[in-house]
């Protein structure tokens, strides 16, 4: 195939099968040309090394450009993102969202970057706010990211960052986080590694500081599984750690904040290493030999060794008003989950902070437009998938079905209510896997939940329950094991979780003496931590509106189990995304071996297909994706007659369309039917006549005002 023969949109591919497209992607690949467009849809392959495609220079020519006169890039996503936001496309919302897809290590973080990258460029923020939002990335990724089998910098959460516009200029950002895999504070797998932030800090911490977090020698810390830095991975770290607390200075953490954290953090390291032995008593207690460790994490967390070892021994229940205080046999499971909490706290605590730092300050009255870019974890399938991976996976269903919608469901359900013909694609729908998951009230989650309610319900129970409910639908196998294992037939492939754990995770709940523990840590943070309210939004609450907050929503979504909260955010997520106008990138990873230039045909065809790109690309090359009403056309396009004060109708949407050179669209009974290229060329014709156009809006309003 010759350089001519290697389309940059496929929705122009005369022939179209699966053997054709994957040539064509395979070729552009090798040529280092990652990104293709499906019409308005970006496809971009991971290339695993650097490419120059990403300078300042090449930035620059994609600032308000025209689609067609430049290569496919991520850059031209958010500037068309950007340009939409403006009104300046076309009709539509003005709120745009950005939706990054793809399974793990497929490139939807660096994605994110240059999209950030591109539209802070875009609208020339004032350099600060621009530089603080910049600098968020790294901080979140230090707290948030770790390496795991599939990607060496894995997003162990979910974000949804909105930037804030008041008209063309950023004021501010908000991030929304979800469901951090706090497990792995406690536990790796084979071949993965704990938060970055560990090996960042332990790698890259002054002698002196050291000594004052009381840090050790990094590979005594069970937490790290006694590894540190065997793949000379040590100088890397020491710059990112840098690069840390660079990015906390300048996001606007305080140097106290800053060492509290850290404190926080060695005392967590600390208590991984407190081990527990039997007593003569039949009942556990703190071993001998991690007296030293008992004693160190106290001090980290500025708390009482007594309190500590009664927090980590006893269990306190309420009974008729009184405390009852009891030994329990669960040190190890009490151990870990006060780690988890602490830095489940932490990172929620930088969120929130983040929040605080960038809120947009404007008046309350000024109306700001967003744009939002969703980087979730990706697709999962580990050789243990446990609870963290069904709610990733099921995140994943969700965005799938996203696309789905927009892209074939409500697009050809317009071409049927008006009367177009059109020769239905189909595609697979995974709206029964959906439904597997959060149907009420006998849905995958809601069955969790209700075995999470009864104390005595164990990971088989529920396992049992899904076998009973669920041994006929389509999505759904038993497995026949003494493991509680099931198995998920996702849209993009089977995955086996094994339940252990399920319930526990599921309920979340934080012992009422490990949060007394806290509150009164002399850390101050530790106690802002446990005291404080970290509402819903993410903001740090103000001590007055504390308690009225506790109340609305603190109390009320800790009782909820953290399956039903992951629902609830992700109903919100969708709410406000099927508002917005999408975007969409889909990234497709090249090799599970992390190596450039390597294309595994295989591989990156199974992406293909459960992606659904042949039908997205049949949709994009004979569909409308751009389909105003009557209404919607003439009042923008009206202007293009010279003559404003046309009835907003079907008739002047015909004399508008009839004075213009556009073949190609169709007309339905209450709307109008464009393909994506439309827009650019009725922009064009706009601006053509900007000027014109403007002096007669002047008179025309000067007109009306003296009418007045
Ligand atoms: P992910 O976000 O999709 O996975 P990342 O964006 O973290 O994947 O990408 C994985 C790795 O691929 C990065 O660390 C880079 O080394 C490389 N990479 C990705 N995109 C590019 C690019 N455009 N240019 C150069 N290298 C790239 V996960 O977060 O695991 O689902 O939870
Ligand atoms: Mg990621």
């Amino acid at each position: 195939m010759m350089e001519e023969n290697l389309p940059e949109d496929l929705a122009n591919l005369s022939e179209l099968d699966e053997k054709t497209l994957l040539e064509v992607l395979t070729r552009r690949f090798t040529q280092n040309l990652i990104y293709t467009y499906i019409g308005d849809i970006l496809v971009a392959i991971n290339p695993f090394k650097y490419l120059s495609i990403y300078e300042k220079a090449v930035s620059e020519r994609y600032k308000c450009h025209e689609k067609k006169s430049l290569p496919p890039h991520i850059f031209a996503v958010a500037d068309r993102a950007y340009q939409s936001m403006l009104g300046r496309l076309a009709t539509g919302p003005k709120n745009q969202c950005i939706v990054i897809s793809g399974e793990s290590g497929a490139g939807k973080t660096e994605s994110t970057k240059l999209l950030l990258r591109h539209i802070m460029e875009l609208c020339k923020a004032n350099s600060q706010l621009e530089q603080q939002i910049l600098q968020v990335n790294p901080l979140l990724e230090a707290f948030g990211n770790a390496q795991t089998v599939m990607n060496d910098n894995s997003s162990r959460f979910g974000k949804y960052i909105q930037l804030r516009f008041q008209n063309s200029s950023v004021k501010g950002a908000k991030i929304n986080e979800y469901l951090l895999e706090k497990s792995r504070v406690v536990h790796q797998d084979e071949g993965e590694q704990n938060f970055h932030i560990f090996y960042f800090m332990l790698a890259g911490i002054s002698a002196e500081d050291k000594e004052i977090y009381g840090l050790l020698d990094p590979t005594r810390y069970r937490y790290l599984n006694g590894r540190f830095g065997q793949d000379g991975m040590v100088q890397t770290w020491c710059v990112k750690y840098a690069e840390v607390s660079n990015a906390m200075d300048m996001v606007g953490f305080e140097e106290q904040e800053k060492v509290d954290m850290m404190t926080i953090l060695a005392g967590i390291l600390s208590l991984g290493n407190i081990t527990f032995e039997t007593t003569d008593s039949d009942a556990l207690k703190v071993s001998e030999a991690s007296r030293g460790w008992l004693k160190a994490t106290a001090g980290q967390f500025g708390v009482q060794e007594e309190d500590l070892l009664k927090s980590l021994t006893c269990t306190t229940s309420m009974t008729r008003g009184e405390a009852i205080q009891r030994l329990h046999n669960q040190q190890q499971g009490r151990r870990d989950s006060i780690a988890k909490v602490a830095y489940g706290r932490v990172f929620g605590w930088i969120v929130s902070k983040v929040n605080e730092l960038l809120a947009p300050k404007v008046d309350w009255d000024v109306e700001l437009n967003e744009i939002g870019i969703l980087d979730i974890f990706g697709f999962e399938n580990f050789a243990v998938n446990r609870f963290e991976q069904l709610c990733i996976n099921l995140a994943n269903e969700q965005l799938q079905y996203f696309f789905n919608h927009h892209i074939f469901l409500m697009e050809q359900k317009e071409y049927k209510e008006e009367g177009i013909t059109w020769e239905t694609i189909t595609y697979k729908d995974n709206k029964p896997i959906l439904d597997l998951f959060l149907t009420k009230p006998i849905g995958i989650l809601s069955l969790l939940d209700e075995q999470s309610a009864f104390p005595q319900a164990t990971d088989r129970d529920f396992v049992d329950k899904l076998n009973s409910k669920f041994k006929t639908a389509p999505n759904f196998e038993v497995v026949r094991n003494h493991t509680p294992l099931f198995t998920i037939v996702h849209y993009a492939g089977k995955v086996q979780y094994n339940a252990s754990g399920f319930l526990e995770k599921n309920r979340d709940t934080i012992p009422a003496n490990i949060r007394e523990l806290f509150i009164n840590s002399v850390t101050p943070l530790l106690s802002v931590l446990f005291a404080a309210t970290i509402s819903r939004t993410g903001t740090l609450m103000p001590r007055k509106a504390k308690l009225q907050a506790a109340e609305d929503n603190f109390n009320s979504t800790r009782k909820q189990s953290v399956g039903a909260q992951f629902k609830h955010s992700l109903a919100v997520l969708m709410e406000k995304m099927f508002a917005a106008g999408p975007h969409f990138v889909r990234c497709i990873k090249p090799n599970r071996s992390k190596q450039p230039d390597q294309l595994d045909s295989k591989l990156v065809m199974d992406q293909l297909r459960y992606n659904g790109l042949m039908e997205t690309i049949r949709i994009r090359r004979d569909g409308f994706s751009w389909r105003p009403t009557f209404r919607e056309f003439s009042e923008r396009y009206n202007i293009l007659l010279l003559k404003p004060d046309l009835p907003l109708d079907k008739s002047s949407c015909m004399s508008i369309l009839n004075s213009t050179e556009l073949s190609g669209w169709k007309c339905g009974s209450s709307r109008l039917f464009f393909k994506y290229w439309h827009q650019e060329e009725l922009a064009r014709l706009l601006e053509r006549l900007g000027r014109a156009a403007l002096v007669i809006q002047k008179n025309f309003r000067a007109r009306i005002c003296r009418r007045r």
